[in-house]
């Protein structure tokens, strides 16, 4: 997976001055997964398999600050009721990808450490949508429990921006769909720096 955070190439129709192309495995034979320029950058983008090939092109003018990513190769995983305590992991509905259940109540806790925040961010969300979200939802709170307002509460199919909690502080979320209608849920990863 890498975390493509500050991304500024030239802008041009599809991207043929300058771009930065991302394949699913080792090389370019892979699955192109997407040509990006512009403004517009990548976000988070995960592999199937343990490779991501990433090609920056750039024509003769026309020259942009680029980009920056992280790579994250492994974090810990878990599922229902996992209380993450190391610095990088990976958080999903259960039965990512497959749809969630009915009547799902499902908590993940991310600890945190003095002096830095956690900082949650999806690569996937399809979550059944409802104004308020009153269907199924994920809610993500600062600290360790579900106490007080939560920092999001999300729905629908619009990928969430991040989320952090204060400095010192864990992440609390839970994730509850009600009797009917479920999708594939989300998909994110963690890091706490
Ligand atoms: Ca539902």
């Amino acid at each position: 997976m890498v975390d493509v955070d500050d991304f500024n190439l030239e802008a041009s129709t599809a991207c043929r001055f300058d771009s930065l192309s991302i394949y699913d495995g080792s090389d370019t034979s892979a699955d192109l997964i997407g040509v990006y320029c512009g403004t517009e950058g990548p976000g988070i983008v995960t592999s199937t398999g343990s490779s991501l090939f990433l090609r920056m092109e750039s024509d003769i003018t026309g020259t942009r600050s680029g980009f920056h990513a992280k790579y994250i190769s492994q974090g810990e995983t878990g599922g229902c009721g996992t209380n993450f305590t190391s610095h990088a992991g990976f958080i999903s509905s259960p039965n990512y990808p497959e749809k969630y259940d009915n009547n799902a109540d499902c908590t993940f806790s991310i600890t945190g450490e003095a002096d830095k925040n956690v900082t949650v961010a999806f690569d996937h969300f399809d979550v059944e949508q409802h104004t308020d979200c009153d269907y199924d939802s994920l809610k993500i709170y600062d600290g360790d429990t579900d106490e007080g307002s939560p920092l999001a509460t999300l729905c629908g199919i619009d990928m969430p921006n991040p989320v952090s909690s204060t400095i010192g502080s864990g992440l609390f979320f839970r994730f509850k769909s009600d009797a009917s209608v479920t999708r594939t849920g989300f998909s994110a990863f963690f890091r706490v720096q």
